[in-house]
């Protein structure tokens, strides 16, 4: 019999073992409310949707690289690791040196896998490093607008972000939560590296238990978990910010507001009131003027506000409001709102960006660095905030703007991907089709032939975690595990360590890339990093031999002592902000010197883009991450699968507009609009408002025909619909998560779904 060994995924760690041909999956035993995406890791072991040998374009490998209208819509030939080796070898040799690493793309942006060492994105990156460098990209899906604006507003992102209140001081003092964009459970479950614990539920009952109120703004209702009572302010997507400027005005039409605070810890109030109050253009920002954008009465907004000012009260923020149009906004005006409260900086109380987007978020911080592979230093200066890669792509040379930078585009010849899922990930997917015919030659490392795979040049199959040796380990979490082999490689799956170092060798890189050590000795190298600093901290640590045998590590964790916004509360002229003024800045004369006409200089409501541009289509869509998987990955497994309704990707709509288009639970349905169509399956549910439907990320989009311009994805993948702008000049972010269409019932003979079904091969034709 063979034992259970310890593993660990971004959506938790578990204990598994291969035994007649089956994986199977314990979770943590420590671990109080485990993820149920566990449930998709067995269909790794033998999926027939797995990579299992290096694979060419047959175009690419039969004519010469060059734009091609063919990818995405050609046959592949399998081929030999040699022959693989040399091909990329080859073509990384000719445009490095015909046209230099500003011709080499190597954002790669994507969650890849959990596990230190064998992470794709710190694996490519130094590969790439070590061949004169790639161009970059800068800030995430995630939390694009945000990282641009919070340093403007408070000071770096990174201190920011997540360490602002823990979920202790909420369990113990938080009065009244406002959770604008909620606190869906679903996406507590995964934290980006690993999660050993899952406490948001737990942690959220224990404050309920103890008194807090909770409301939820969003349009979904499942945006708060039913186990703790919130009152749900069902709210039209993207208004968000018209309906703090509301709050705001009542507080100050009441007097509510903490002017001590604002005097005390905050500048440039005075310019952001007279906004508030209409003084310059005669609109004063009531309650009811607010009302008539979001949906939400004016009573009701009034008497949140009274309510606001009079409780210990937490605003949290959630990302998905900043993926979408003017997304600096709303992370903002969170912030004016929090000051005018006059509570930042308080137990329990002020303004948390994010908390309850990952699982980690609001935990104590650890108190010993985490085992990091050097991904050395990239000698190139350009880059794209990540999410115009389309644009980068279609237009070399273009210019474009970036936090007060006028930048151009680069001319990107060579595409190189490990780790991330574009044609998920990206918006306006016809789009990307076409930006994806551009680059000369497309190289992809995946585990499983998903969309990004199939729209690639030369595809190398890599192994998952479960088929190597790593550690894991997570910012915030405790526990460090050794993640052990479970099976042996899938088909011909390398590791991306051993596929980058068999390049290296080719082109003279292999010393620097590797430091000539092998997987097993990196591990003990990088576990060194954390084992030193933890004797230097006076604690107890294993070797990494005594590690690797008991399975995991608990490093020690920072007390709570609360984040920077505590620290400056306490004494401002001491431990200042890093702003300009080292005040809160709820006018900043930086963002209002760049003269941006989509971000000024305080936050202001700007009519959502796609409200105006696709006004004709009457419903709202919500994109947001999926319960059933993370993003695209294991779309093929059990779990995600079991979710789908005749193999479709589910999407809610509300009663009342089902009804008025003849659409019944369970029917297939197409949602179109001017960019593109997707199929999808009805659920009638009263937890969307009504006009609002939601269909989730993480469907791997399947053309109806691969080689037209415009295509449907018929198994219901959002980004086909979604629009490709930047949040705004200043942040350029992704605006993913919302957009309108139209949704009629599918007639006809329903295209099968096939993406899950192994791939066919060609074979090369002979010369
Ligand atoms: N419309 C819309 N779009 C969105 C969002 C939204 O809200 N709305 N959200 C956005 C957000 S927040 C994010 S973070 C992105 C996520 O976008 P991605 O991070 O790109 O999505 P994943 O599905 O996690 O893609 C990871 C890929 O890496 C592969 N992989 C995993 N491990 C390994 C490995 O060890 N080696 C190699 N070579 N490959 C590996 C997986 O098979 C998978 O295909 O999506 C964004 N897209
Ligand atoms: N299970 C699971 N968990 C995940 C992920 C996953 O793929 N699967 N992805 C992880 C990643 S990479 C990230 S970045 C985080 C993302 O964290 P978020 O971006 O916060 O997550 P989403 O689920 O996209 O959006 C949360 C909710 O915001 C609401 N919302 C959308 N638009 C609006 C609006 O205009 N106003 C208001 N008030 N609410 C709105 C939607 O109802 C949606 O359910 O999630 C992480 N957690
Ligand atoms: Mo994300």
């Amino acid at each position: 019999m063979n034992v259970f060994k310890p593993h660990s995924s971004h959506w938790g760690a578990f204990s598994g073992r291969f035994e007649d041909g089956k994986l199977e999956v314990r979770p943590h035993p420590d671990d109080p409310h485990p993820s149920p995406l566990l449930k998709n890791i067995p269909a790794i072991a033998d999926s027939p949707v797995r990579i299992r040998r290096p694979a060419v374009r047959r175009g690419w490998l039969e004519g010469a690289p060059g734009h091609e209208q063919k990818r995405g819509a050609d046959e592949f030939v399998e081929v030999s690791w040699a022959e693989a080796n040399e091909l990329v070898a080859r073509e990384l040799r000719r445009v490095y040196g015909e046209f230099g690493p500003r011709a080499v793309f190597g954002g790669s942006y994507g969650w890849s896998s959990a596990g230190r060492f064998h992470h794709a994105q710190s694996q490519i990156h130094r590969f790439l490093n070590v061949l004169g460098g790639y161009v970059k990209s800068v800030n995430t899906y995630s939390s694009g607008a945000a990282m641009v604006i919070i340093p403007h507003v408070l000071g770096p992102y990174d201190s920011f972000d997540r360490k602002s209140v823990t979920w202790d001081a909420i369990e113990r003092s938080t009065e009244l939560l406002v959770a604008f964009g909620g606190m869906a459970v679903k996406n507590t479950d995964v934290h980006g590296g690993g999660i050993s614990q899952h406490v948001v539920l737990p942690k959220l009952k224990g404050a309920s238990a103890r008194g807090a109120r909770f409301a939820l703004v969003s349009p979904l209702r499942d945006d708060f978990p039913d186990e703790v009572n919130a009152d749900w302010l069902a709210i039209i997507p993207g208004t968000d910010v018209a309906m703090m400027l509301g709050l705001a005005h009542v507080l100050v039409n009441e007097g509510l507001h903490d002017r001590d605070f604002l005097a005390r810890y905050t500048v440039g109030y005075d310019r952001f009131e007279d906004y508030l109050l209409g003084r310059n253009d005669g609109l004063p920002k009531t309650a009811e003027w607010a009302s008539d954008i979001c949906g939400i009465g004016a009573d009701v907004i009034s008497d949140l506000a009274r309510k606001m000012a009079r409780s210990r009260t937490l605003i949290t923020v959630s990302h998905s409001l900043q993926r979408a149009d003017y997304g600096e906004q709303p992370v903002w005006m969170g912030i004016v709102l929090a000051a005018m409260l006059g509570q930042i900086g308080l137990d329990g109380g002020g303004y948390s960006y994010s908390l309850g987007a990952l699982g980690n978020i609001g935990k104590k911080l650890l108190a010993a660095p985490l085992p990091t592979l050097n991904q050395f230093k990239n000698p190139v200066s350009d880059f794209i905030p990540v999410a115009r890669i389309a644009d980068m792509l279609l237009h070399p040379g273009d210019k474009f703007h970036y936090n007060g930078q006028a930048l151009h585009y680069p001319d990107i010849r060579l595409v190189y991907w490990a780790g991330g899922n574009p044609f998920h990930h990206h918006q306006d997917i016809n789009r990307l089709r076409r930006a994806f015919k551009r680059p000369e030659t497309i190289i992809v490392h995946e585990s499983a032939w998903t969309s990004t795979a199939r729209h690639a040049d030369i595809v190398l199959p890599a192994t998952t975690t479960i088929e190597r040796d790593d550690i894991g380990a997570a910012d915030r979490d405790p526990l460090i595990i050794a993640m052990k082999k479970l099976i042996e490689p899938v088909g011909q799956a390398r590791d991306d360590y051993d596929i980058f170092a068999e390049i290296s060798r080719h082109l003279g890189t292999f010393d620097a890339f590797t430091e000539n050590r092998t997987s097993r000795e990196w591990l003990a190298f990088l576990f060194e990093t954390t084992r030193t600093a933890l004797c230097a901290g006076g604690h107890d640590a294993p070797d990494f031999e005594t590690f690797w045998q008991n399975g995991e590590l608990r490093l020690p964790v920072k007390p709570d002592e609360g984040g920077p916004a505590n620290a400056f509360r306490q004494d401002p002229a001491a431990n200042p902000l890093q702003t300009p003024s080292g005040r809160i800045e709820i006018f900043s004369q930086v963002v209002e010197g760049f003269a941006y006409d989509d971000c000024g200089g305080h936050p202001q409501w700007y009519s959502p883009r796609f409200g105006v541009e696709d006004a004709r289509y009457p419903l709202h869509l919500v994109c947001n991450q999926p319960h059933q998987r993370l993003h695209s990955q294991l779309d093929y497994g059990d779990f995600s699968r079991s979710t789908k309704i005749k193999g479709r990707e589910p999407v809610r709509i509300n009663p009342a507009d089902a009804k008025a288009r003849g659409i019944s639970d369970g029917d297939i349905v197409t949602l179109s609009n001017s960019r593109g169509s997707c199929l999808a399956a009805a659920i009638i549910s009263p937890d969307v408002r009504p006009g609002v439907m939601q269909l989730a990320t993480g469907a791997w989009f399947e053309a109806d025909n691969p080689a037209a311009d415009m295509t449907m994805c018929i198994h219901g993948n959002p980004n086909i619909l979604t629009h490709d702008r930047g949040t705004s000049k200043l942040a350029q972010g992704s605006t993913g998560q919302l957009t309108r269409v139209e949704v009629q019932r599918f007639v006809g003979d329903v295209p099968p779904v096939r993406i899950f079904e192994a791939m066919t091969f060609a074979k090369k034709r002979q010369a």
